[in-house]
């Protein structure tokens, strides 16, 4: 395809790692005049030309879609370009021959960002033996120590992410923009006090936990924060458990999703939430219940399929 006639234009970007790599490795070929992080997936106010690691609120968009999110409408208006794997590793895919060398490891943090590192192109791998150092980190407790051990790769998308948890998804593409190594995202002052202001946060949640399972099959965890925390804890928790974990955040009605019954939550309540992501693996899906549908009305139809 032609990229060359989106130079200049309005890019539009999803509020999260993969989404901040998509815009990234966009902006270094295309030099937007704008970078849009909406707050609601998929809305398109402000005409973006390109939307990247979003599906489009409705079938109406006339622009270029880089996405994975899966399930586009048949009467779609706008240009396409999708498959079964992190956006920012479509915009790669498709750029890689336009975007400097030297700025290709940044897919890096929206592979990870996704949970699909071992996606990561063999070319980066061979280039970047930055990304396989690890940095450790020592906790104290009650007199003993834990270290804790991680390669660079697996770290990058972290401060991201939590910048956009904050609500700060423009520090977090100027960081991974201006980046010269992916050091300079791991020791970013900034990134590391959004990082630890989503760590009270996670610690507070956890305090406050009632979780309640459905039926043997889905352990709801109903949260109320003014942070963008639902897939972190969704992770956090899946991790200890196989059931079907969904976390829902009062505050915003978002809410997100891991486990096997991921895509039959999807189709089972598409009527009261718009919910993507992608199967494979544990699966990952994320979405938000429609304004007009109470969250009590969500898990009453949710009890009710299950
Ligand atoms: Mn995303």
């Amino acid at each position: 395809m032609d990229i060359s006639k989106y130079m200049g234009k309005v890019i539009s970007v999803h509020k999260d790692a993969d989404g901040i790599a998509s815009g990234v490795l966009l902006g270094e070929v295309l030099k937007p005049s704008r970078v849009l992080f909406p707050e609601v997936f998929g809305d398109y106010t402000g005409n973006p030309d390109i939307m990247a690691d979003m599906k489009p609120i409705d079938s109406q968009y006339k622009g270029l879609v880089i996405d994975h999110h899966g399930n586009y409408p048949e009467d779609k208006q706008y240009e396409l370009i999708t498959g079964s794997k992190p956006a920012s590793l479509l915009v790669y895919e498709l750029l890689k021959d336009k975007i400097p060398v030297n700025h290709h490891w940044k897919v890096v943090a929206g592979i990870v960002g996704d949970a699909q590192p071992s996606m990561t192109p063999i070319e980066i791998i061979e280039k970047n033996d930055e990304l396989f150092y690890t940095t450790d980190k020592i906790y104290v407790s009650y007199g003993s120590m834990k270290i804790y051990h991680n390669p660079i790769w697996f770290l990058l998308s972290g401060g991201i992410n939590d910048a956009c948890r904050c609500g700060k998804p423009e520090l977090a593409y100027n960081v991974l923009k201006s980046a010269n190594t992916p050091m300079d995202v791991m020791s970013d002052i900034a990134l590391i006090g959004c990082s630890e202001d989503v760590d009270k946060e996670e610690k507070a949640m956890k305090e406050d936990f009632i979780p309640f399972t459905i039926k043997n099959k889905v352990t709801v965890w109903h949260i109320n924060s003014g942070y963008g925390i639902e897939s972190l804890l969704a992770t956090k928790l899946f991790a200890e458990t196989h059931t079907t974990i969904l976390v829902i955040n009062e505050r915003n009605k978002k809410l997100s999703i891991r486990g096997i019954l991921c895509d039959y939550i999807r189709v089972k309540l598409a009527d009261m939430a718009e919910i993507g992501g992608h199967l494979g693996g544990d699966g990952y899906f994320g979405g938000s219940i429609k304004p007009n549908i109470k969250s009590s009305e969500f898990l009453d139809k949710l009890k009710s399929v299950l």
